[in-house]
């Protein structure tokens, strides 16, 4: 894993969209991802507002939102962005062929590529995802990354092994569009240049896991064993939670980690 300071990682990468969100954990102090699975804009737009200043990167499962629309929902989004200061990370998942995730990330009611500063993809397609989605990204003015998925934090899955060593093979396609992975830990690749981000779910400090088959590890258990930024969603919204609160204690664990693994 690298023991590299976020700071030293932004200067020698040569992906935009990563120099530009490490440069904000490194402003901001914060490697916390608020992922924010809630069904309504205001819902959505009232969360942003409050955890904003602690966060580097919001993730979204734009489809779950009942009232989408890129007008009320992407445009004050965007605004909310450009006040706090973070990266949108889309959390769609695509797992088709190179032609057909081409589309589902540029067009339809989403339109993903046009706001969300990264997105991810299912491995088990091949390396035609990457090229298919890198496709969509022509013509659009700000930088965009990729995450592989690499490895999933629910009971049962089938992304380990072989499956993860093969994933991490496609990411090698294409060093300045795929910049890392959902992972559980560290993925290498540095002997060979590579200087993959790793965000990590599945974390919280409360909870084991959930009645689905989610599984949770503690803040320092996924930084020490790799995780570059922590993505914490029920965790820091659920039944009976103060956001802020709970954003304040994620992100000062998530920092006081980073801290411990840069230092030894
Ligand atoms: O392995 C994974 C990959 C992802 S992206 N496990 C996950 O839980 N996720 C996502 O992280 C999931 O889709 C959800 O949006 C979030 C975890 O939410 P939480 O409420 O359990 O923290």
């Amino acid at each position: 894993m690298s023991t590299l300071s976020y700071e030293a990682r932004s200067e020698a990468h040569s992906a935009p969209v990563v120099k530009k969100l490490l440069n904000i954990m490194v402003e901001k102090k914060t490697n916390l991802c608020a992922s924010l699975d809630v069904n309504t804009t205001a819902e959505l737009l009232d969360l942003v507002e409050k955890l904003g200043p602690h966060i580097c990167l919001l993730k979204t499962h734009i489809d779950i939102i009942s009232d989408f629309s890129m007008e009320h929902t992407i445009a004050p989004l965007k605004a909310l962005q450009k006040k706090h200061n973070f990266l949108i990370f889309e959390d769609r998942k695509f797992a088709d062929i190179g032609n057909t995730v081409k589309l589902q990330y540029s067009s339809g009611v989403y339109r993903i590529v046009e706001w969300s500063d990264i997105t991810n993809a299912h491995g088990v397609t091949g390396e035609g995802i990457v090229k298919g989605l890198k496709e969509a990204t022509i013509g659009i003015d700000e930088p965009r990354g990729l995450l592989m998925l690499a490895e999933l934090s629910s009971k049962g899955s089938l992304a380990y092994g072989e499956y993860t060593k093969k994933t991490v093979e496609i990411a090698k396609s294409d060093k300045e569009f795929v910049v890392g992975f959902i992972a559980q830990k560290d993925m290498g690749g540095r002997d060979e240049g590579f200087d993959w981000l790793i965000m990590t779910p599945g974390v919280g400090l409360d909870d084991k896991g959930d009645a689905l088959g989610q599984q949770y590890r503690t803040v320092n258990e996924v930084v020490s064993t790799g995780s570059d930024i922590i993505i914490v969603g029920r965790g820091l919204y659920g039944k009976g939670r103060d956001p802020v609160t709970e954003a304040l204690r994620y992100k000062e664990a998530g920092w006081n980690a980073y801290l411990k693994r840069v230092s030894e």
